[in-house]
């Protein structure tokens, strides 16, 4: 009897177990079901000026990220990821709309943004994202397609900012890139709707001139010495555009505005002197003492230096890779930040995360800081990202992407249709590696002359071996560059016969460019006339305000 009613039970717990399995089974079925066609979270992380020269995934020893660097390991890192047109209004233009400059109409930094127009973050609201700008946009106006916008005001300030919630500006203390994580991760937190798939686009002042460090980084590279590219005393030759700028190190960074030389006798004078001091006030007297406690040593060893020449422009490019590289660490620390959030609170499977900069910067290469020209270091950008859903960890794409394609991919993992008028293209099955082709020419636009660091009007088109550049308005010169031969664009071979070929073929393809986005030489003509015009209306504003002012 004994041995029949144990068979009982063990007949009866082998059925309940059945049954939980089953159950078990159908549940995870569902909630895979569910996963699938659930739609994924986006952050979008974007600084500002990072050159990927001063990111320790892309292979450089300037400077350690590892949380950048954590997005690389845990997703993909796109080595070849470029911009349409490197400037920053111009840029987040093309980054929400998907289109290029001549078409959205944000060319340069100078005239207005038309925020009524389309971009990727109304198409999300559409379908049920909760939407938030968190930092810096650059682009006048109130900000469309965000259920929440905490902007800063223009280019920003590292002390102290103002910044724009939903249309309440407030001066916040503190550093700004700390300021941006702390609202960024508020916003995560408490002010978003939980049940919403959501976009965050969260924005980084830093690492953009003047690069006034955060009080704990000051001292990061005091003691370091930097090696300088091999260009840094480049002498322009074959390239009469380049040779006009003023981005230079030596010629053009200023010892007090840029590079903090502010002493307490007065004895460096430049022009910027109040321009620094204006920064420099922002700050509340704790952080002046740091950062007095930094400057006033180093400032009394350049004095006591006297360098001149090559010595001073050495000493520039090292005191700018200081302070430079001091500001990207506190992105960096803002980006682990965000990461651990999203590990904290189980939203890391489900969640995109994506790190770029609005252009690449000049560290030295060609004597410069700045951007603008279509130069690699300026054209490129840094672009890193994770999915651990769809993206492999420790992904590397070299295939040629472009910030127009964000708004199309974004759009693409949210499951939403890509109007037609998109000229970017999404890299989803890029990184995913399941493309079968993908383009092998890229464009480019640059109009923000005259101007700032005097950059002159060019276009041009870049292929994975070759890039032919037209540099127009006042000039009308021709660049060619073999770039596996010459990476660092110094030997300009537009006139070598035995690049006959090559020319041809590039004049081909960037007419063939210049067709697929409708641009033309009569298009830049507009551009340039509204450009002129509204200068010349600004300075007509600028003189009836004078004259205004004069008879009261
Ligand atoms: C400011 C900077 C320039 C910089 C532009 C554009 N000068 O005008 O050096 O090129 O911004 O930068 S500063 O004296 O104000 O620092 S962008 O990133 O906003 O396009
Ligand atoms: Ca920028």
């Amino acid at each position: 009897m004994k041995s029949v009613k144990c068979n009982i039970v063990k007949k009866k717990s082998i059925l309940v177990l059945l049954f939980v399995l089953c159950f078990a089974f159908a549940t995870c079925k569902t909630r895979q079901k569910e996963e699938k066609i659930k739609k994924p979270n986006i952050i979008f992380i974007m600084s500002d000026d990072h050159a990927y020269q001063a990111i320790s995934a892309y292979g450089h020893d300037l400077n350690n990220t590892p949380n950048i660097d954590r997005i690389a390991n845990e997703g993909a890192i796109l080595k070849k990821a470029f911009v349409t047109n490197s400037i920053c209004a111009p840029s987040r233009a093309v980054m929400l709309t998907g289109k290029h400059s001549h078409i959205n109409g944000k060319v340069d930094n100078i005239r207005p943004f038309d925020w009524n127009q389309n971009n990727f973050a109304k198409d999300l609201q559409k379908v049920g994202y909760e939407t938030a700008l968190v930092g810096k946009i650059h682009l006048k106006g109130t900000p469309q397609g965000f259920d929440y916008s905490n902007v800063l005001v223009g280019q920003g300030h590292y002390y102290a900012p103002e910044f724009i919630e939903n249309g309440v500006k407030k001066k916040i203390p503190g550093y700004v890139t700390q300021i941006t994580t702390d609202i960024a991760i508020d916003w995560l937190d408490h002010k978003r709707e939980k049940d919403k798939p959501f976009l965050l686009l969260y924005h980084q002042k830093a690492p953009h001139r003047t690069w006034m460090p955060e009080e704990k980084y000051l001292d990061l590279f005091t003691d370091k010495t930097f090696d300088p590219p091999a260009n840094l005393f480049d002498d322009y030759e074959g390239r009469p555009a380049a040779a006009t700028h003023e981005m230079g190190i030596y010629k053009d960074m200023d010892l007090v505005y840029d590079l903090k030389m502010l002493d307490k006798e007065g004895d460096i004078k430049t022009t910027y002197r109040n321009a620094f001091k204006g920064r420099y006030n922002r700050m509340t007297d704790e952080q002046k003492a740091a950062w007095d406690a930094h400057y006033y040593p180093i400032i009394e060893d350049f004095k006591a230096k006297n360098l001149e020449g090559k010595d001073l422009a050495l000493w520039k490019y090292n005191r700018y890779m200081q302070d430079y590289l001091s500001t990207i660490q506190s992105v960096d620390d803002g980006v682990g930040e965000v990461l651990d959030y999203l590990k904290a609170n189980g939203l890391e499977e489900n969640t995109i995360v994506v790190y770029t900069s609005d252009q690449g910067f000049y560290l030295g290469e060609h004597g410069w800081f700045d951007k603008r020209f279509m130069y690699e270091e300026s054209f490129r950008t840094p672009l890193l990202m994770k999915y651990p859903k769809e993206i492999k960890a420790g992904t590397v794409i070299d295939g040629l992407v472009q910030n127009l394609d964000f708004a199309p991919t974004f759009l693409d993992y949210a499951g939403v249709e890509i109007d037609e008028s998109i000229q970017g293209e999404s890299f989803r099955k890029l990184v995913n590696g399941e493309a079968s082709e993908w383009r092998d020419a890229i464009y480019y636009t640059y109009y923000e002359f005259p101007g700032e660091h005097h950059v002159k009007r060019h276009y041009g088109v870049r292929t994975d071996k070759y890039k032919l550049i037209h540099f127009y308005y006042d000039i009308d010169t021709w660049e060619l560059y073999d770039l596996e031969k010459d990476p660092s664009e110094m030997n300009n071979v537009y006139d070598d016969k035995s690049y006959a070929d090559v020319q041809e073929k590039m004049h081909k393809e960037l007419q063939n460019m210049r067709t697929k986005y409708g641009d033309s030489d009569k298009m830049n003509k507009e551009h340039l006339k509204r450009f002129l015009d509204f200068k010349e209306q600004k300075i007509k504003e600028r003189e009836d305000i004078e004259k205004q002012k004069n008879k009261t």
